[in-house]
């Protein structure tokens, strides 16, 4: 599918401001793609469509999960909106037409994380958090310059404050969010 499509094919599926995330994001993931020397497009797409599937009810969440065969665990079943990542993945494969797997797993993975991660699964990860919509959040202007100097440190810092933010609201931790954190501190 082309960019206008997909951005035709969002637009149905997002709400406004989600909408507006979503191009911050792309834009976000194309600057840190020249720093990095990822492909420019691969960026742009993933992410385009990261939160394609943020935007579904609650419920509904879960239901299309089972639905596609998708694994739910017992912290995402206490939170669907963990989901819209594997979620995202599968309508970026069936709806999007993606196919590439680095792009689909950099969906999949926006949101917690995972150890390992490879460079376009890093750029989506952080460009998420960055990007020049997001509301301010406590240190992001410094996150924001790590993400252009040191992309592992930067991650780590990201995950503290999403660890900090949960812990804070009560929110259940995604085993996966925990793994990356270990990861990728350095202490
Ligand atoms: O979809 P976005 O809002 O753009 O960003 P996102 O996909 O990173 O989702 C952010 C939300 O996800 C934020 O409210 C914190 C939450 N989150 C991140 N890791 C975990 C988590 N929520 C739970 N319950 N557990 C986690 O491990
Ligand atoms: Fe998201
Ligand atoms: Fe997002």
């Amino acid at each position: 599918m082309e960019r206008d499509e997909m951005l035709i094919a969002l637009k149905k599926k997002l709400t406004p401001k989600r909408y507006v995330h979503s191009i911050g994001v792309e834009y976000t993931a194309s600057c840190m793609a020249f720093v990095y020397g990822e492909d420019v497009q691969r960026a742009r797409i993933a992410g385009l469509l990261h939160d394609c599937a943020k935007c579904i009810p609650l419920e509904e969440k879960l239901k299309k999960a089972q639905k596609h065969g998708i694994p739910v665990s017992p912290c995402e079943r206490e939170n669907p909106d963990l989901l819209h990542g594997k979620l995202g993945a599968y309508y970026a494969r069936k709806k999007y037409g993606v196919t590439d797997e680095e792009i689909l797993s950099s969906i999949t993975y926006h949101t917690t994380g995972k150890p390992d991660m490879t460079l376009l699964e890093k750029i989506i990860f952080v460009a998420d958090y960055i990007e020049p919509n997001r509301k301010m959040l406590p240190e992001l202007p410094e996150i924001r310059r790590e993400a252009f100097t040191d992309l592992d440190k930067c991650i780590c810092h990201i995950l503290k404050r999403t660890l900090t933010y949960l812990r804070e609201r009560g929110g259940a931790i995604d085993d996966m969010t925990e793994k990356t954190y270990n990861y990728y501190r350095k202490d």
